[in-house]
């Protein structure tokens, strides 16, 4: 699936880009049917939320599962992924579902990716790209990502670690960092149906608040990132940051 010039151009300038109706209702019911079992292993690569039982985050899937083994290859998230990198080589970095469970998932402070990727796993440059499905309707009431559009245009900010207030370490920015970012870019929660893709790159900040709704927000996610690009500390688990750093192949047909 290729990218449009425009939408290059949109990405270039905000930071993130929407694609609605890129997977189809049967593709998102084959994902969510992997789900309960996946969410019912207790290994750790189940991270549950602070406060419940609930699974907050499932990695690894593409090694757990081989629908999202496929799903790591589909040309709808890698063409796009080869496209806005400029890297053919990418490897595949970390692979999830953000599961943000009706009343009990919890927020994801601010942050962007970058700070995450270099402070813990020593990658070189902010070149990996966030591929994002949602699997269910992303509204405003279930905790949807909100981004500061164009916050990715000012590099790396200043962040520090924070391991209190989820149960998933982050590299965070603080209040003083976001409150001009977000004067000066504005605040924009992409919504979408099951299917959309939403992409976003390292060094976009961005969190997400509790979800106080009765309906599930889960989310897939695929990072990609430029194999010259890869970690070099090999710090965190496989499962955070994959040290299988073969270029991923792209299936044929999706
Ligand atoms: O799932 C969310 O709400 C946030 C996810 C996120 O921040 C990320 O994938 O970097």
């Amino acid at each position: 699936m290729r990218l449009t010039d425009e939408q290059l151009s949109t990405y270039a300038r905000d930071g993130f880009l929407v694609l609605p109706d890129v997977f189809s209702a049967d593709d998102v019911a084959a994902m969510d049917a992997r789900l309960p079992a996946l969410f019912g292993e207790r290994c750790p690569e189940n991270f549950r939320e602070r406060s419940s039982d609930v699974v907050r985050t499932a990695m690894g899937l593409h090694l757990r599962d081989d629908l999202f083994a496929d799903l790591v290859r589909d040309p709808r998230l890698v063409e796009p992924a080869t496209q806005i990198t400029g890297h053919d080589d990418l490897y595949v970095q970390q692979v999830k579902v953000n599961a943000k469970e009706a009343f009990t998932g919890e927020q994801w402070q601010w942050h962007y990716d970058f700070a995450t990727h270099h402070h813990e796993d020593g990658v070189p440059e902010p070149l990996a790209l966030n591929m994002h499905i949602f699997l269910d309707d992303v509204t405003e009431f279930n905790g949807p990502l909100v981004f500061i559009p164009g916050s990715h245009l000012d590099g790396p900010a200043p962040t520090a670690l924070d391991t209190v207030s989820t149960s998933y370490p982050l590299w965070t920015v603080g209040n003083d960092v976001v409150r001009p970012l977000a004067e000066r870019g504005g605040l924009v929660a992409p919504k979408g149906a099951p299917g959309t893709v939403l992409i976003f790159g390292d060094t976009m900040v961005h969190g997400s608040s509790a979800n106080m709704s009765p309906w599930a927000r889960r989310i897939f996610s695929l990072i990609l990132n430029p194999v010259s690009n890869h970690q070099t500390t090999m710090n965190r688990p496989d499962h955070q940051h994959h040290r299988d750093f073969a270029p991923v192949r792209m299936l044929q047909s999706a």
